[in-house]
């Protein structure tokens, strides 16, 4: 779907400029804008015909000219047209909407990840490096960025209208977002859920930056413990060491290379441990029971904060080595061309799969299976 980039660039910055539209700022907004310029044009096309239609019948039929009604028996013609005109185009809107919305909920692996709490009425965003910020968020530009986001208390929506995405962040599940800024600049964030009184005071900054101003962001701003180093000490002190020790004689498994993998649970099926996973088997240990284990890790239901859980989240992850050799590289990378690159040799092959496919898709063209990752990683980013 191409529309000539001259003509794009006049209506966008017109539509900017007239404060009609907020800043194309991401990767996937002018595939969103373009899609959504596409559902006001058929919108218009439709209204116009049914206008013209009942200003022309009405004086075609008016009484002096057709003083007694006519009756029309029905045209299957007619019919058939006004029924496979409209068909296709809802299903070029399905399979439009379709494939953007893959694009938008698949992040690529490489994706550095920042975690957000939402509470009554303040955004919460916590850095993988130790740096936390309230109602504002520093991203670096040109990297796809991933969002792990979770509620305190009621249903809210992390919005950002520069970026084009919105998602619900629910209490008591992760969900997550990604985007790749495009333009440094400071934009919108707002709570797109209406959740009690101060919901409309529940907006913030978003902070985008050149790779570099953004490390130096990062440096300055680290409270100096990582996320990872905080779910260290609270896995010690919360006793979580005793049966996951590491050893072949612990009652718990072995957490070092539990991330990312497939594991087997006792009823036979599989999951894939994500954050998500992560979360839940603190929790809830006994709903989802790895094979080959007795259920007798107790719940932690209420003894830990979301802000902990997210710290032993991290800290597991980042016990797996593949997993902190891919994040290092790509936090040390400005270019994100290499990003991908890097994660290619390290993250294991199912997550290479989706980093495939979310590139493929971002092409336009289907993800060819066999192939090593992308040799260009930065497509991600168009
Ligand atoms: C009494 C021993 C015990 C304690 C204490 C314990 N666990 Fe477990 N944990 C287990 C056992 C046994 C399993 C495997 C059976 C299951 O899934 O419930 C398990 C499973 C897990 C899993 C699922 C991944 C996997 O490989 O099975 C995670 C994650 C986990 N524990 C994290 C923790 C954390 C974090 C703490 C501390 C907050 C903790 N555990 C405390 C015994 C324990
Ligand atoms: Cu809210």
């Amino acid at each position: 779907m191409h529309i000539s980039p001259v003509l794009w660039q006049f209506l966008v910055r017109w539509l900017t400029n007239s404060a009609l539209f907020p800043p194309e700022a991401s990767a996937i907004s002018p595939y969103m804008d373009a899609f959504y310029f596409f559902l006001i044009l058929i919108s218009a096309i439709g209204l116009a015909a049914v206008g013209i239609l009942v200003f022309g019948f009405s004086i075609m039929y008016r009484k002096d000219r057709n003083p007694v009604a006519t009756h029309i028996e029905g045209s299957t013609l007619l019919e058939a047209t006004w029924t496979i005109i409209p068909l296709a185009l809802f299903m070029v809107c399905f399979v439009w909407g379709a494939l953007l919305y893959f694009r938008i909920y698949n992040p690529p692996t490489n994706a550095m990840n920042i975690y957000i709490v939402g509470k009554q009425w303040m955004w919460k965003a916590e850095h993988p490096g130790g740096q936390h910020e309230i109602d504002s968020l520093h991203i670096p530009i040109n990297r796809p960025v991933q969002l792990t986001m979770i509620s305190q208390d009621v249903f809210h929506s992390f919005s950002i209208p520069a970026f084009r995405i919105k998602r619900e962040v629910i209490p008591g599940r992760y969900s997550t977002v990604w985007f790749t800024a495009t333009a440094t600049g400071t934009y919108h964030l707002f709570c797109t859920q209406y959740c009690g009184t101060d919901h409309s005071a529940m907006i913030g900054e978003i902070v985008a930056m050149t790779p570099d101003a953004y490390q130096a962001w990062a440096a300055g701003s680290t409270s100096g413990a990582s996320l990872a180093q905080n779910g260290e000490r609270l896995f010690a002190s919360l006793g979580c060491n005793s049966c996951h020790s590491g050893e072949a004689t612990a009652r718990g498994p072995n957490l070092a290379q539990v991330y990312g993998s497939r594991l087997q649970l006792t009823d036979g099926s599989y999951v894939t441990v994500n954050d998500a996973f992560l979360r839940e088997a603190i929790l809830n240990p006994s709903t989802r029971v790895t094979a080959g284990y007795v259920p007798i890790m107790p719940t932690y239901q209420g003894q830990v904060s979301e802000e902990g859980l997210i710290d032993l989240v991290e800290y597991i992850k980042n016990l797996n080595s593949n997993y902190r050799i891919q994040q290092t590289l790509t936090a040390s990378q400005l270019s994100p061309g290499q990003a991908g690159a890097s994660s290619s040799g390290s993250s294991s092959p199912a997550m290479n799969n989706r980093t495939r496919e979310t590139l493929g898709a971002g092409n336009g063209r289907p993800a060819k299976s066999g192939t090593v990752a992308p040799s260009v990683p930065g497509t991600v980013n168009q």
